[in-house]
């Protein structure tokens, strides 16, 4: 791990180091993954990035404060979207995305199809981010097996026209373990490299509120998946999402924004990166970007108390 001064059991408590991850740099932190949604109707942020030069510009202000990867994408996953047409999903997101890696940003492709991850990576992407973990696109490990980039793989169990009729589960973490690891190793089986693979367990995805909360609670477990030997790193996304607006709802029942659920989302990327998440995708970077700062302190502290 670059600059990463830990070693033995102390390293063991960090999170799955980056550099395990193929190319990518490097970091003795949790990651920060800044999101631009090129779409009117995004659950967080809809319409606010839609033209492309707003994209592009909001894309180099979150690297500027601080995001470590920027992550484009050209469709909206809320409860209850329908899909968009490929060439609507491609012409949304390659301008924006050529532009940033011109500039010298590592750029994540947030899409479901291998069509749009294909022409992404040849403009300039370095990862796949896939909500779907390969399941919307028989093609899509086989396009990032074949670049050799990093995969995102979310649990997830269908699109998101009816995603809370899935939300069934005897157990949450069990199943999600379960369903991911047989992902994984379809991905595997595709000709992906284990270092490739990143697992996020899909939060909101098909998951009601107590169902978010029992995942996150687990964050620490969820990169041991049954029947893998290799321990994936995690990426959590809960930025904005409704199960924090809910928490926070006033007297009368009324559920907080996305845009104020900022500082809600801070105080859970310190949660999740002391309890060894790999990355955090937020939307508003500077505080994250200070929480898994204080994260990282927090975790050498303890490993110091241990020795
Ligand atoms: N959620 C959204 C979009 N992309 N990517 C990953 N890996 N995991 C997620 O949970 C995820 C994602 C939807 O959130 P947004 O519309 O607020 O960006």
């Amino acid at each position: 791990m670059a600059g990463d001064a830990q070693t033995g059991s102390a390293r063991h408590q960090l999170q799955v180091g980056p550099s395990l991850v193929t190319g990518l740099p490097g970091q003795p932190r949790c990651l920060v993954m800044g999101v631009v949604n090129v779409t009117p109707d995004s659950f967080s942020d809809g319409g606010s990035w839609l033209d492309p030069a707003a994209a592009i510009g909001h894309g180099r202000e979150l690297a500027d404060q601080g995001a470590d990867i920027v992550d484009v994408g050209g469709e909206s996953t809320r409860p209850g979207a329908q899909r968009v047409p490929v060439n609507e999903e491609l012409r949304r997101v390659l301008p924006v995305i050529t532009e940033l890696a011109a500039a010298g940003h590592y750029v994540s492709i947030d899409t479901m199809r291998a069509e749009v991850a294909s022409q992404a990576l040849r403009a300039g992407a370095r990862m796949v981010n896939d909500v779907s973990g390969g399941l919307a696109d028989p093609e899509m490990a086989a396009v990032v097996a074949a670049a050799g980039v990093p995969y995102v793989m979310a649990h997830w169990r269908g699109h998101s026209s009816d995603m809370y009729g899935r939300a069934s589960y005897a157990d949450v973490v069990a199943e999600v373990r379960s369903e991911l690891a047989e992902r994984v190793a379809s991905a595997l089986a595709a000709g992906l490299d284990p270092a490739q693979v990143i697992v996020d367990p899909g939060i909101g995805f098909a998951k009601v509120a107590e169902q978010n909360w029992a995942l996150l609670a687990s964050v620490g477990q969820l990169g041991s998946l049954p029947g893998h030997q290799s321990r994936f790193p995690v990426l959590v996304a809960a930025s904005r999402k409704s199960f924090l607006g809910k928490l926070l709802a006033g007297p009368e029942g009324e559920p907080r924004s996305p845009a104020a659920s900022d500082d809600a989302t801070i105080a859970l990327t310190a949660l999740a990166a002391a309890a060894g998440a790999w990355c955090v995708r937020v939307h508003a970077v500077p505080g994250n970007a200070d929480a898994v700062r204080v994260a990282r302190r927090w975790q050498q502290a303890c490993a110091g108390e241990a020795r």
